[in-house]
């Protein structure tokens, strides 16, 4: 019988559960269940239902039981940023507000009155995102202080599942670095800045490293899902797992991890918060085992989710991809890192008025809506190439995608064509395999990253289109 591991991995519009083990050398993944995600408006405001979340992840393991596989750990990784308050009977104060939400508004300038956007780089070396954790938390202190004064424990979403799962409290450093309120040099964080904000101290936990043990399943969760095991915590920041699962073991390249965000960049040993890169906003993100992950954040293929959900989820997103093929010829851009396409109301009249707004072309048809997205999206990543290869002194020749993205063909082939060089696509479960890799390491299947990465090249097929 095989030893398996299980990827609970939630993005922001499905989460699955994936069973990896090792046979013959080679890891197999099996995605035993799958449910849906996306921000619901509650009183106003763009909410996550972790309650039905969690729902799902009991739901995900009771699968396990039903098909005979029981995992012997298992980890939860999901997007960046968010979290919940928990109040002293460990009851979340308030709505559980997601990144998407307005609420942020404004909170920048709120920060700003205490430290100053490039002293904040200087100390974080994380980008200016108006979602991250440090903007959110002056959202609730300034619109909902009592809950900050209610407040014992703020955990990020992979750490609050992981509470539900075992009744111990922890933070992983991954999922807590994308909130801006960690060293890069202690790894640990940064209280100063804690205090001068005046967030309560109390509320952040210890921060554990990826790969460690949290604990075992309740009593109630072990009896409802009829068996126990443990919980070990994977890069929880799914970007961070997903990187972890990069098929190569030199540094010739790039990668972009590809799901509803791109976010495109390099592994470095070292931060560079230095004035220069706070200015290009790339960020400084922890990665698995002390590296950090230097990259920007690009609005990638939520923009397309958006536009194909606008028109009535009727066609796929590989129809989509033909869709734009055929309209390849319409000729207007847009910036796709401009913040009108966080949020807004409908993606598809978005574009159009960006369009307008810049006397180009307005797209019509759904085919040239979409060759919009994907043509913008990759002189995005062109541009974002020379900007890491201008910030590092070297050029890169390869380009390796991975995610849920990296099956997006066209936009791969229209990558090679603007960044002129080699994309190596795949694998496209990406973030679970990090998330099990993460657990393969603690229990020792693999000694290195380096092994870990050289199995997941040869278990995985990549798919290479020339520059
Ligand atoms: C991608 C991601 C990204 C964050 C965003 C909020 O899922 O984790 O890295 O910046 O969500």
């Amino acid at each position: 019988m095989a030893t398996y591991y299980l990827a609970v991995d939630i993005g922001a519009s499905s989460g699955r559960h994936i069973l990896g083990h090792m046979e013959d050398g080679k890891m197999i993944l099996e995605e035993i269940y799958r449910f849906e995600n996306g921000m619901v408006k509650k009183d106003g405001e763009l909410c996550w239902e972790f309650d039905r979340l969690f729902t799902e992840i009991v739901n995900g393991l009771k699968k396990c039981k039903e098909i005979g596989k029981i995992p012997v750990s298992m980890g939860v990784d999901t997007w960046g940023v968010d979290f919940v308050l928990l109040d002293k009977d460990d009851k979340v104060l308030g709505n559980t507000v997601g990144y998407r939400d307005h609420r942020t508004e404004g909170m920048d300038e709120e920060v700003y009155k205490t430290i100053s956007l490039k002293d904040l780089y200087a100390r974080t070396g994380i980008q200016k995102a108006i979602y991250n954790t440090v903007y959110q938390l002056m959202a609730v202190k300034k619109k909902h202080p009592e809950y900050l004064e209610q407040a014992e424990t703020l955990l990020h979403v992979p750490d609050y599942f992981h509470f539900l799962l075992t009744g111990k409290k922890t933070c992983e450093y991954t999922e807590a670095t994308t909130g801006q309120l960690v060293c890069p040099t202690t790894k640990d964080w940064d209280y100063e800045l804690i205090d001068m904000l005046g967030y309560p101290r109390k509320i952040f936990q210890k921060l554990i490293m990826p790969s460690t043990s949290i604990g075992h399943l309740t009593d109630a969760v072990k009896e409802e899902v009829g068996f126990d095991l443990e919980v070990v915590a994977p890069a929880t920041h799914d970007t961070g797992s997903a990187v972890l699962a990069v098929p190569a073991n030199d540094d010739d390249f790039i990668y972009i991890s590809s799901g509803t965000w791109s976010l495109m960049g390099i592994e470095r040993k070292e931060a560079d918060c230095s004035e220069k890169s706070c200015e290009m906003n790339f960020t400084n993100e922890g990665g698995y085992a002390g590296r950090f992950r230097y990259l920007k954040n690009i609005m990638g293929l939520w923009m397309i989710q958006s536009v194909r959900h606008e028109f009535d989820d009727a066609y796929s997103f590989a129809q989509i991809c033909e869709m734009a093929e055929e309209a390849k010829d319409f000729p207007s851009r847009v910036n796709a890192n401009d913040e009108c396409f966080l949020s807004p109301e409908n993606m598809t009249k978005e574009v159009q008025d960006y369009c307008r707004r810049t006397g180009q072309q307005v797209p019509e048809t759904l085919g040239e809506i979409a060759t919009v997205i994907y043509t913008s999206l990759a002189d995005c990543y062109a541009k974002i190439a020379k900007e890491i290869e201008e910030m590092t002194g070297r050029t890169y020749s390869r380009i390796h995608i991975v995610g849920g993205g990296s099956n997006a063909g066209y936009l791969n082939e229209l990558t090679a064509k603007a960044t002129k060089k080699e994309i190596h696509a795949g694998p496209g479960e990406a973030t679970a395999i990090g998330n099990i890799t993460a657990q393969m390491l603690k229990a020792e299947e693999f000694k290195t990253i380096e092994e870990a990465r050289t199995t997941i090249h040869e278990s995985f097929g990549i798919k290479v289109y020339k520059a």
